[in-house]
């Protein structure tokens, strides 16, 4: 008998050929994926983002309260808003002092700077809001646990799903990112989290030569 509002649940059983030959093509697959910072201003339709939304909100999360909330914005003048403001924020900390020149020298491999044209030239910009608490129908307040983790687990697994789907993504943190909040018009109770411009890499798009860590320098195994 299962016990009340429970089902059974069981994962594939697969052959260790099956899984090593699954695990090898993902592994290839993800270490491909890049963050991207010159988009193509071609049209993604709404069905993929709609779809890597589904994906990400599949996460698990503190209490199963699935704790987040994606704005999908298609909207020339949104996106001409948002990058408005995201620049106005940029401009302050990489100009006017308010990063620290080590924070400075550490992203200079990156070679980003205050101006955020791509806010503009993707056809998607997703917002990710996180909910530090929900309100119940009746409007009071329901506490949310592992807010943090759960969003980040489901940006995990939404930047995989649209790299599966051949779209490139960037996480961008403008900071702060209050502003979000006024131009959505959100809730007080969502903060915002990241911003992903979503879209196609431009025909000439380059990005950082970078290395990742190896297995040694991430894992210890005892
Ligand atoms: N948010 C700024 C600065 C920046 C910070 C980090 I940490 C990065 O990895 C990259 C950029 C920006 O978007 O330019």
């Amino acid at each position: 008998m299962n016990r009340p509002g429970f089902v059974p649940y069981q994962a594939p059983r697969l052959s260790l050929q099956e899984s090593l030959a699954r695990g090898r093509a993902f592994y290839d697959e993800m270490n491909k994926r890049r963050s991207v910072r010159q988009f193509s201003d071609d049209p993604v339709p709404r069905e993929l983002i709609e779809l890597a939304i589904r994906s990400a909100s599949t996460a698990p999360s503190g209490a199963h309260r699935q704790p987040w909330k994606f704005v999908a914005i298609e909207d020339p003048l949104l996106q001409r808003e948002i990058r408005l403001a995201a620049e106005k924020e940029e401009y302050a900390s990489y100009e006017k002092g308010r990063m620290p020149e080590e924070w400075i020298e550490a992203v200079r491999p990156l070679g980003t700077n205050w101006q955020k044209p791509y806010l503009e030239v993707v056809p998607w910009l997703v917002v990710v809001f996180a909910e530090s608490y929900s309100l119940t129908h009746e409007g009071t307040k329901q506490k949310n646990y592992y807010v943090s983790e759960s969003v980040g687990l489901a940006c995990g697994l939404f930047l995989t799903a649209l790299h599966r789907m051949g779209l490139a993504t960037l996480t961008h943190t403008p900071s702060p990112m209050g502003f979000l909040s006024e131009i959505l018009q959100r809730p007080r109770n969502e903060k915002p989290y990241i911003l992903f411009p979503v879209g196609y890499p431009a025909a000439a798009c380059e990005v950082p030569d970078l290395q990742r860590k190896s297995l040694d320098a991430v894992a210890l195994f005892r």
